[in-house]
């Protein structure tokens, strides 16, 4: 099997693992569509899926998971830097030589019984100078057919490998050894002794426990943001939480945006949204990750390192993203979703009455109205991009898209506006800093609290936060400042006196997007204020919107006094980083603070 292998640090290194995890049998897996019908199958039997009806979903199957591993565990998420310091005050740290003795006892046995499936992948287009090749070695099946969606998985990347390509090396396994004769569970996982373990130095990863999203399918946060992340620290290019669009002006004007989101704030909706203004379209490159290079011209390219998405599904409909659903109409992979009785998935927010006879995401039967969800809310869709009908015929360049604006949002019921322009780099730099949201589900603290989330990379940053700002300020001075975007900061989430969103947001945001591209043109008007430039009076294309005066000013108003309470809480996160953080982003919080206390705004 692994005799075919003419890389040998790849093959001494499988044989390695083979050794530590003593899996039962070894499968080079191909990437071929006959060869993920057979897993399916196979899966089937066990009752890790369910196939979905072939008319109404074909290709398609339901996963459940154990209800202890149905997200991401950041408190079991380690960088192994080789001082804490580098790992920095967001992470969790460990010593990489105790987490490695710790790793060799974890490992040891614990794919008895079980296949070890050798995924070799590539994370963006195969053979784009920008692509990186990872390998992981998994004994779950369920990971090996979401990799062979979310990235280019296979044979073909084998072959760029060729004798001596670099990988990273990814070892996965779900933690639960099977002894001869014993009985399998349909997810097997170990949430007690569930490890997430990045190594930035050797550029590797073990993940052991979890067989669930960004914990199993180690190229997307694993490595595509947290080792890319340090990757693109040490190689000067950027590895970044962000989707990527393409808009068309109605002249046919085209520009690339990149936007950074923390969760629930719509991510993947704005990524696929159907514009609603006439003439305007965007087109997708990518829903969750860019990696972002500056090339000869002085400009920012853009790939999405993955091919697929993996969506929450909660929410998703056809007036949120039409797109989405009809990206995952075939040949998806569901996990923790409602099954409904013709065997069709549902999930809330879906349509607005559920059907009836629907199965919970544990199996069970449920009725509207009930004290749980019928989907998890962390349930996903996964699908690859290919199937997006707005998918952007440039999504696969290996060069990227030119990426002519950053946006950077959050989900603020006050203080940051519609949309604001950065006065330059640095402030943009800034600007990324300081995005935060308020929180939506009680899980994740009190309901409405705010929570930092700088750049949206709070959880996928692979080394010290407060070198991540200097690296974004170093990338600044390495481009040429009119060439490379131009920064914003965009909010969809204001509300008024009486707790109702004022923005109509969805494919409303369009309308910001045409203002951030005629800002570009330099056709949009803007008064500039400390916090960037605001849109001039009749500049925001608010036609045909029920918008009152006040609520257009209190969308694109700067609102002095929340804005110093806005400053004091950053100048309060800033000491989490110490004499560590950057002196032009505390410049620019002083720059600000004065400019508040000293001008009439
Ligand atoms: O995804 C969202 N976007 C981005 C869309 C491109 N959501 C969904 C919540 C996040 C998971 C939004 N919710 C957006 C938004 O722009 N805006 C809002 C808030 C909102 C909710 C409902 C209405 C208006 C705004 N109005 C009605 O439902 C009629
Ligand atoms: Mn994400």
């Amino acid at each position: 099997m692994l005799d075919e292998l003419r890389h040998q640090k790849l093959k001494a290194w499988i044989q390695e693992i083979i050794e530590l995890c003593r899996p039962t049998k070894i499968v080079l897996c191909e990437g071929s569509e006959q060869e993920a019908r057979l897993l399916c199958e196979e899966m089937v039997k066990k009752g890790t899926l369910i196939a979905l009806d072939e008319k109404k979903r074909p290709g398609s199957f339901l996963a459940r998971s154990n209800p202890k591993d149905v997200a991401r565990v950041e408190e079991r998420t380690f960088i192994c830097s080789k001082t804490q310091i580098e790992a920095g005050p967001t992470n969790n740290w460990r010593d990489p030589d105790e987490m490695l003795t710790h790793l060799q006892q974890l490992f040891q046995g614990c794919m008895h019984g079980r296949t070890m499936y050798v995924v070799a992948f590539s994370m963006g287009p195969i053979g784009s100078h920008f692509s990186r090749v990872g390998v992981q070695l998994t004994d779950s099946p369920y990971a090996v057919i979401n990799m062979r969606l979310m990235t280019r998985m296979g044979k073909d990347v084998l072959d760029i490998l060729e004798e001596d390509g670099e990988f990273v090396p990814c070892v996965h396994s779900v933690g639960v050894p099977l002894p001869v004769g014993q009985k399998d569970v349909p997810w097997p996982c170990s949430p007690e002794k569930t490890v997430i373990a990045h190594f930035p130095h050797t550029k590797s990863i073990w993940s052991f426990g979890s067989g669930y999203g960004g914990n199993a399918l180690l190229g997307k946060k694993c490595f595509a943001l947290r080792i890319a992340s340090y990757m693109g620290k040490e190689e000067k290019w950027l590895a970044e939480h962000m989707l990527i669009v393409g808009i068309t002006n109605p002249n046919g004007k085209k520009r690339y945006v990149a936007a950074a989101f923390p969760s629930a704030c719509g991510k993947t909706n704005l990524a696929m949204m159907q514009a609603a203004l006439p003439g305007w379209k965007v087109e997708c490159v990518g829903d969750d990750i860019a990696w972002m290079h500056l090339a000869e011209d002085g400009r920012l390219y853009a790939i999405n390192p993955e091919a697929g998405f993996f969506g929450v599904a909660p929410g998703t409909s056809q007036r949120s993203n039409p797109n989405a659903l009809a990206t995952c109409r075939k040949n998806a992979i569901f996990t923790n979703v409602a099954l409904t009785s013709d065997k069709d998935v549902w999930w809330e927010g879906l349509t607005s009455a559920p059907p009836e006879g629907v199965i919970d995401w544990q199996g069970m039967p449920w009725q509207p109205g009930a004290a749980q969800p019928a989907a998890h809310p962390n349930s996903r869709f996964t699908a690859s991009a290919s199937q997006c009908p707005i998918i952007d015929p440039h999504w696969e360049d290996p060069q990227g898209v030119p990426i002519s604006a950053i946006i950077f949002g959050g989900r603020r019921s006050n203080t940051i506006p519609l949309v604001a322009e950065a006065l330059d780099w640095e402030h943009g730099t800034f600007m990324g800093a300081c995005v935060s949201s308020e929180t939506t589900a009680a899980a994740a603290g009190d309901i409405g609290k705010l929570r930092h989330d700088p750049f949206a990379m709070l959880p996928f940053c692979g080394y010290n936060m407060a070198d991540y700002f200097q690296h974004w300020l170093d990338m600044g001075k390495l481009g040429i400042a009119d060439r490379l975007p131009r920064i914003y900061s965009v909010n969809w989430f204001n509300k008024d006196a009486q707790g109702q969103y004022i923005w109509p947001g969805f494919g409303d945001n369009i309308r910001v997007l045409k203002w951030i591209f005629e800002r570009l043109d330099g056709t949009a008007a803007a008064k500039k204020t400390p916090i960037g430039y605001l849109p001039q009076e009749g500049s925001l294309d608010l036609s045909g919107l029920q918008l009152s005066p006040e609520q257009r000013s209190s969308l694109i108003s700067l609102q002095a006094g929340l804005w110093q309470n806005e400053m004091k809480e950053m100048r309060s996160y800033f000491q989490k980083f110490a004499d560590r953080l950057p002196k032009p982003l505390l410049q620019q919080l002083e720059r600000i603070e004065q400019q508040l206390a000293s001008e009439k705004v």
